[in-house]
């Protein structure tokens, strides 16, 4: 016959050790996330960014990621995605906001709701949320167009043998991806004093447009020499145009995003150099952060930048260049 105080004790083991069992399901359970992506269109670019970050989100296990995708470059169509996502609950958005300026007040509000945001590819304010009125974004994680553009510059002067004019395809000022890279493609052509920038214009992110308005500036600078097309949509359009033009290879074409399209225009001949991003590990990227933040309170930094690349004529067959082509 067990003691009265002997059944005591094993209840009260047995009752510890149904807790110890079950406690690892309920930490897993309060431990399931949802984030939300929201990008800035369906391009092969923004896919990419969706693919790291839901195969980063399997990994890591117990993590969901939604997402929604403009169908066209707008403020009107992307503001309401990003409340829609502070609305429905998710753990933390990140994204591509569309205008450095017009999604300052989108982005806050969902801040305001709670949600903490971080961007991807694009950036809002000037960037820089260490101090100032965009400092609540938790981090941006994005390629250095800074960078990305003066590589463009720096590979058109030594492709142009330091001499020559130069048109530039912008895909949407206002952008800070197109803004940056566009800086920095005119910072470094800068350096070469033979080398001259002709011309400029922006194409809404219109690959016709900006077939319309390489054609145009072709015609009006019949002595450029080079063009570079700071985006997938710029450089499509703006290589079509020195095709159609007649003025393939003669011209020294630099495209901007490794799209199997605009791969296909370097096997063609049609384009000289690719700068291309990586995607897929910025969406990596946002993914482990936003885990990291949300289960451990680690905070990000602030900015972390993601390398650029250059595809050449030469290296584009290499099995690593291959890998970084978007799918
Ligand atoms: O170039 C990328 C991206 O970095 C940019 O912000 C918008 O255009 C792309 O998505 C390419 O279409």
């Amino acid at each position: 016959m067990l003691t009265r105080k002997k059944s005591l004790t094993m209840i009260m083991i047995s009752a510890a050790l149904v807790i110890l069992l079950l406690a690892p399901l309920a930490w897993a359970e309060d431990e399931s996330l949802t984030l939300g992506y929201v990008a800035g269109v369906m391009d092969p670019f923004m896919i990419m960014i969706q693919q790291g970050a839901e195969d980063m989100a399997a990994e890591i296990g117990n993590v969901e990621v939604v997402s929604q995708i403009p169908g066209s470059w707008s403020v009107d169509v992307q503001s309401p995605m990003w409340i829609a996502m502070a609305a429905r609950g998710v753990d933390l958005v990140f994204g591509c906001p569309v205008d450095k300026e017009a999604l300052i007040p989108v982005l806050r509000d969902v801040h305001e709701r709670g949600v903490p945001v971080i961007t991807t590819d694009t950036f809002i304010g000037d960037g820089d949320y260490t101090t100032g009125p965009e400092s609540f974004v938790l981090s941006g994680i994005q390629t250095d167009n800074i960078a990305a553009g003066e590589l463009a510059g720096h590979t058109m002067a030594e492709m142009l043998g330091g001499e020559g004019k130069v048109y530039l395809q912008e895909f949407h000022v206002g952008v800070s991806t197109s803004d940056e890279r566009s800086q920095g493609f005119i910072q470094a052509i800068e350096q070469y004093p033979g080398i001259e920038l002709a011309a400029r214009n922006s194409c809404d992110n219109d690959q016709d447009i900006a077939l319309t308005q390489t054609a145009a500036a072709l015609r009006a600078h019949p002595d450029i020499d080079g063009v570079f097309g700071n985006n997938l949509f710029a450089c499509l359009g703006a290589a079509q145009a020195v095709q159609n033009a007649g003025l393939s290879p003669a011209i020294t074409v630099i495209g901007f995003d490794a799209a199997p399209s605009v791969v296909e225009m370097v096997e063609k001949g049609w384009m000289d150099g690719i700068v291309s991003q990586q995607p897929y590990k910025i969406g990596q990227e946002a993914v482990h952060h936003a885990v990291r933040y949300l289960r451990e309170g680690i905070e990000p930094p602030k900015k972390i930048d993601v390398e650029a690349v250059l595809f050449t004529v030469e290296n584009y067959q290499d099995p690593e260049m291959q890998a970084l082509i978007y799918q």
